[in-house]
């Protein structure tokens, strides 16, 4: 019953069980379940929760911890099958992605690397912890279209302007488009800092990302 799956992967989240995350996300797959479906409908629910209940002291940093885990397990099943709906498509966009100094946060960050990956982006994560100077040298190494930048905490978001500045300094401004992404960041933000977009969740970046891609190819002047 897919209503009941649904909650169970909530819930697995929320007691932080990798295994029977793991368990869950294999039964939908095999059961053919959309493996959108179970992240967004099912296990970030959880991690919601999870945020929820931390931030009112009803949760700890281990069980936080356990949680995390318990949603990275669920993703190693759920994420190559995401990956196989982009495997044989030409490259739509070269994008370097990261989550910025200071932040360790990295599950949106994988879910929106995975998603633009499966949309036929090329895809270079950096990892968590990146300065500004990093995501500017990979940029240049890639030649990248798009660099996406993620923060969870209100602290860290300020360093996605250093991000903006970095590329600034670089000369890859005017190449380069920013995303930026993170529950802590709006809209707003993204105008504030000079970013060309802000997303949501994982599903707008890749719409954003696609029109971002639109917007640069429409400003390179087309030759003959
Ligand atoms: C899991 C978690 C952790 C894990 C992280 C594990 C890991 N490997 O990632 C651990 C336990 C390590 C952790 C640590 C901490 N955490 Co924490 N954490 C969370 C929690 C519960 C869930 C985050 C998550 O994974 N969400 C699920 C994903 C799918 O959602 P998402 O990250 O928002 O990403 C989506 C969108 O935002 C968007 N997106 C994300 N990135 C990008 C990038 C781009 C370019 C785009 C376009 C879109 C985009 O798309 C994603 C997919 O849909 C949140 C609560 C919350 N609700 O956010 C707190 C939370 C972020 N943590 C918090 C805190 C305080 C901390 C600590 C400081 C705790 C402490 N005292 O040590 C440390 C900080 C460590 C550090 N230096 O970074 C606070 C932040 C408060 C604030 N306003 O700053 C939160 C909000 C909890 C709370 N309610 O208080 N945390």
């Amino acid at each position: 019953m897919p209503g009941n799956r649904l909650s169970n992967m909530r819930q697995s989240i929320i007691d932080g069980a990798p295994e029977t995350a793991c368990s869950l996300a294999q039964e939908a797959v095999a059961a053919g379940m959309a493996p959108l479906e179970a992240i967004n409908d099912g296990y970030v629910l959880g991690m919601r929760d999870v945020g929820e209940q931390f931030a009112r002291g009803q949760m700890f940093l281990p069980d936080m911890m356990a949680s995390a885990e318990a949603m990275r397990a669920a993703m190693s099943v759920l994420e190559p099958e995401l990956r196989k709906q982009g495997a044989e498509r030409p490259t739509a966009g070269v994008v370097v992605l990261g989550t910025t100094k200071g932040d360790i946060h990295e599950i949106g960050k994988i879910l929106v690397g995975t998603l633009l990956t499966a949309h036929g982006f090329e895809v270079h994560d950096l990892g968590v912890d990146v300065a500004g100077e990093k995501f500017a040298a990979k940029a240049r190494e890639v030649s990248a279209d798009i660099v996406g930048v993620s923060a969870l905490l209100t602290t860290t978001m300020r360093n996605q302007k250093k991000v903006v500045e970095a590329l600034e300094k670089e000369g890859l401004r005017s190449s380069v488009k920013i995303m930026v992404g993170g529950a802590p960041v709006t809209r707003r933000w993204a105008e504030e800092i000079g970013a060309d977009g802000f997303a949501k969740d994982a599903m707008s970046a890749v719409g954003l990302a696609q029109e971002l891609m639109q917007k640069k190819l429409a400003a390179v002047p087309t030759q003959t």
